[in-house]
C-alpha cells in the first residue's frame, strides 16, 4: 500500500515541469596530501578529492544516489542550510531522520531546491566530515538581485586539516586521559582543500565570490589584501550590500561578496584564510592539555594557521607573500540587514532557554550539556518515532530522556535563548531554518535576562549558523512553518561528539499527515547491522510509548563532590605514576641490557600491569 502511494506521489512529482538532475555519488577512500606535509586517506566522491562544488539552480529537483564503498565506515549526507520543506526525511542526520548507509549499501536523496545561495553538503555521520566528505553546494539564482553587479562567480572553501583520521582523534578526545575536553588541534589551514590556490581575474571586472568554511573546528579570518568587499549574502540570505575589509567565518558559515578588481591594481592580490587561534586554545581546556603535554614531554607540532591564495591578474608576475597584519578586525555580522527587510518576529509563542556547559560524567570523560543533559542518539530515529506514535508524538517524553527534544507547534514564533556557560566560542547551527538573531552578547556578558529585551533590532540579521561568545548569550527567533525533525547543534565536530545537540520536533501531527516516508528509508534501517528499529519511542518500545526502558543513555554523573579539577588531578597523578613506572621500566631495561641477564620480565612487568588501569577506565 505504502509502495503504491509512494509511486503515485513520485509520478505526480515527475510530471510537474521541474528540471530533474540525477547524480551518482560513489563514496570511497582516496589518498591525498593537501598541505604537502602528510599523505593520508581521505573521503572522496567518484574518485575525486577535493570534491568539486555541486552547482544546481533554484527550482530544480535533484536525485542523488549515494553508494557507500568505504568498506570500513557507514555514511550519510546532510545538505547544510536547505530547508527541506516537505522532505524533512532527506535532511541526512542518522538517528534523527534516517539510518546510516552501511558499507556496500546505497541510499537515494531526492529533494527540490527552493532557495538560492551558498550552501554545502557534508557527512552527518559521527565525526566523519573532517576526513574530507564535504563540498560547497551552490544554488544559482536566475533572479539574483545583484546579477547586474558582477561579471563572474568564484567559489572558495576554507578548512582546517588534520593529519590523523577522525576515528583515532575522537577516541583520544573522548577519553579519560582528556578530562578537560581539549580539542585535537588541526595541522594546517586549507583553501579549496589545498594551498597556494590561484584564481585568474581581470582588471575592471567584478566577481561574486562565494565563501564556505567547511572546517571541523577552526574559525577563519578572511581578507583580500588591499581590497574592500561588499557582503551581499549570509548563509543563503541576501543582504543589503555592506562593506567589509575582513570576514570571520565559523565552521558551517557562508558569505558571498562582490569584489571589484581595481584597474590600477598592478600586482597579483593575495588573499588569506587565518585560523582564529583564540578559538583553538580555550584557556580552561588547554591549560590542562599543556600540563599533560609537558608531562609527556610532547611539543605540539607547528600549526600552519594561515592559508594563502592569489587573485592573479598577470601570471607572469610574482605571487607576493601577504603582508602580515597586526590586528584582526572582521565585520560584525549583526550589522547585516536582509535584503527582504523581514521585520523582527514579535509576540513570541514559545521560548526555549538552553544553558550550555562542558563537564565530566562518571567515566571521567568530558561531555557537553544543554541544561545538564548531553545528547545520545536514540534507538529509533526521531522522525520515525513521530511517524509511529500517533497522538503521543506531541509528547516530548516519547523522544527519550537524552535527546534534548522539544516539540514545537506549527506556525508559531519560537525563541531560543542560548546561554553559553563555557569559556569557548561555539557556532550554533539550526537545521530546516534560517533564524533571526535578536541579540548576541559580547564575551563574559553572563546569561540573558529578558529585561534586556528592549533593544530588538527592527530588521534583524538572519542566518543558519551563529557564533556565540564565551560566557555570553544569543537570542534567536524563527517561525515553526516547516514541519520536520530539526537538529540544533554546535558545528564544531568535536562538540557534536561530546553531545552538544538538541532536537526540535516541529508540528509532528501535521508531519504525520503530510509525509510518507519512502519505503527504501525503512529498508535501509533493516539492512543496518544490527538492524535499527523504526517503530515506537526512543527505546523502540511500541506497546507503551511512555516506557523508555532500554533507551541509550550517557554514563552516570560523577559521584557527588567530585569535580573536573578532581578528575584532572587524578588523571595527572595516574599518568605521572605511569611515567614513573615507565622510567623505572626503561631504567630497568637499560640495566638488563647492560647485564645481559634474563631479567627482561622485570622491565616489562610494571608497564604491563599498569596499562589496563587506564584502558579499563575508558568508555
Ligand atoms: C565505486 O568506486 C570503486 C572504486 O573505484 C569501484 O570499485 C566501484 O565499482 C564503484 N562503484 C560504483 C557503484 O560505481
Ligand atoms: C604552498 O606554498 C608554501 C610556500 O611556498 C609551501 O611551503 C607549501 O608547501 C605550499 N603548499 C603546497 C600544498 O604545495
Ligand atoms: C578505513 O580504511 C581507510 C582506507 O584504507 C584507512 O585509512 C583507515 O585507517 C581505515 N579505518 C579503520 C578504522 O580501520
Ligand atoms: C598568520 O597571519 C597573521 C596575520 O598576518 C600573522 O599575525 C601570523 O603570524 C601568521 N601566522 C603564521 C604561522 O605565519
Ligand atoms: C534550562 O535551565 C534554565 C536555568 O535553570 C531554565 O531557566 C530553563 O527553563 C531550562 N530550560 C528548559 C528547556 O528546561
Ligand atoms: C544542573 O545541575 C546542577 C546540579 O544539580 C544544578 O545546580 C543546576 O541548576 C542545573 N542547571 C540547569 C541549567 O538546570
Ligand atoms: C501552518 O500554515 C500553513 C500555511 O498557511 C498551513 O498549511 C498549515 O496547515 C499550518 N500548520 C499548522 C500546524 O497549523
Ligand atoms: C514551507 O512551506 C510552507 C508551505 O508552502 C510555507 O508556508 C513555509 O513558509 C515554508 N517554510 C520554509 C522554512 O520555507
Ligand atoms: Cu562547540
Amino acid at each position: 500500500m505504502l509502495h503504491v502511494l509512494w509511486l503515485l506521489l513520485s509520478f505526480f512529482h515527475n510530471v510537474a515541469c521541474t528540471k530533474v538532475t540525477h547524480l551518482e555519488f560513489n563514496v570511497t577512500w582516496v589518498d591525498r596530501n593537501p598541505d604537502g606535509l602528510h599523505a593520508r586517506s581521505v573521503l572522496g566522491i567518484n574518485g575525486q578529492w577535493p570534491i568539486p562544488a555541486l552547482y544546481v539552480t533554484k527550482g530544480e529537483r535533484v536525485v542523488i544516489k549515494v553508494s557507500n564503498n568505504l568498506g570500513n565506515e557507514t555514511t550519510s549526507l546532510h545538505w547544510h542550510g536547505l530547508y527541506m520543506n516537505g522532505t524533512a526525511y532527506m535532511d541526512g542526520p542518522p538517528g534523527v531522520v534516517q539510518c546510516e548507509i552501511p558499507p556496500g549499501d546505497s541510499f537515494v536523496y531526492d529533494f527540490n531546491i527552493e532557495q538560492p545561495g551558498t550552501y554545502w553538503f557534508h557527512s552527518h555521520t559521527r565525526g566523519q566530515y573532517p576526513d574530507g566528505l564535504r563540498a560547497p553546494l551552490i544554488v544559482r539564482d536566475p533572479e539574483n538581485p545583484f546579477k547586474e553587479d558582477f561579471d563572474e562567480e568564484i567559489v572558495l572553501s576554507f578548512s582546517d586539516w588534520y593529519h590523523d583520521l577522525m576515528r583515532p582523534l575522537l577516541a583520544s578526545f573522548m577519553s579519560v586521559t582528556n578530562p578537560t575536553g581539549a580539542e585535537p588541534l588541526p595541522k594546517s589551514a586549507l583553501i579549496n582543500d589545498g594551498q597556494n590556490v590561484t584564481v585568474a581575474v581581470q582588471s575592471g571586472k567584478t566577481y561574486f565570490i562565494r565563501m564556505v568554511n567547511m572546517a571541523a573546528f577552526a574559525s577563519m579570518y578572511v581578507w583580500f589584501q588591499g581590497c574592500t568587499m561588499r557582503v551581499v549574502e549570509v548563509d543563503g540570505i541576501y543582504t543589503e550590500a555592506t562593506e567589509a575589509d575582513m570576514l570571520y567565518l565559523t565552521a558551517g558559515q557562508r558569505y558571498s561578496v562582490l569584489l571589484t578588481i581595481d584597474s590600477n591594481g598592478v600586482t597579483n592580490v593575495p588573499f588569506v584564510a587565518s585560523m582564529d587561534e583564540v578559538c583553538l586554545y580555550v584557556p580552561e581546556r588547554t591549560l590542562q592539555l599543556t600540563n599533560l603535554k609537558e608531562l609527556f614531554d610532547e611539543i605540539p607540532d607547528d600549526l600552519n594557521a594561515n592559508a594563502t591564495g592569489w587573485l592573479v591578474l598577470d601570471s607572469a608576475k610574482e605571487l607576493p607573500a601577504p603582508i602580515e597584519i597586526d590586528a584582526f578586525e572582521a565585520l560584525d555580522d549583526m550589522s547585516l540587514r536582509p535584503l527582504d527587510s523581514l521585520a523582527a518576529l514579535q509576540k513570541v509563542d514559545k521560548t526555549i532557554t538552553l544553558d550550555m556547559k562542558m563537564d565530566n560524567l562518571g567515566d571521567g570523560v568530558n561531555y557537553a550539556f544543554f541544561n545538564n543533559s548531553t545528547y545520545v542518539e536514540p534507538r529509533v530515529p526521531t522522525l520515525y518515532t513521530v511517524m509511529s506514535s500517533g497522538e503521543y508524538s506531541s509528547n516530548p517524553i516519547v523522544y527519550g530522556s537524552h535527546t534534548n527534544s522539544f516539540v514545537l507547534h506549527g506556525n508559531q514564533t519560537v525563541e531560543i535563548v542560548l546561554n553559553n556557560n563555557d569559556d569557548g566560542k561555539h557556532p550554533f547551527h539550526l537545521h530546516g531554518h534560517a533564524f533571526q538573531v535578536i541579540a548576541r552578547s559580547e564575551e563574559d556578558a553572563g546569561s540573558y535576562s529578558h529585561v534586556d529585551a528592549t533593544n530588538v533590532p527592527a530588521v534583524p540579521m538572519r542566518r543558519d549558523t551563529l557564533l556565540v561568545q564565551p560566557n555570553g548569550y544569543a537570542v534567536l527567533r524563527f517561525r515553526s512553518n516547516n514541519p520536520g525533525v530539526w537538529l540544533f547543534h554546535c558545528h564544531l565536530e568535536w562538540h557534536v561528539a561530546s553531545g552538544l545537540t538538541a532536537t526540535f520536533i516541529e508540528a509532528p501531527l501535521e508531519l504525520q499527515k503530510s509525509t510518507i516516508i519512502p519505503p527504501d528509508h525503512y529498508d535501509l534501517c533493516a539492512r543496518n547491522k544490527p538492524p535499527v528499529p523504526t517503530l515506537g519511542n526512543a527505546a523502540g518500545n511500541v506497546d507503551n510509548l511512555l516506557d523508555l526502558n532500554g533507551e541509550p543513555a550517557p554514563p552516570p554523573p560523577l559521584p557527588a563532590g567530585f569535580t573536573t579539577k578532581g578528575v584532572v588531578a587524578l588523571v595527572i597523578s595516574i599518568l605521572s605514576g605511569l611515567m614513573m613506572v615507565g622510567m623505572i621500566a626503561r631504567y630497568g631495561m637499560l640495566k638488563c641490557q647492560a647485564m645481559e641477564a634474563g631479567e627482561g620480565d622485570a622491565a616489562e612487568g610494571p608497564e604491563g600491569e599498569n596499562q589496563p588501569l587506564l584502558a579499563g577506565s575508558r568508555p
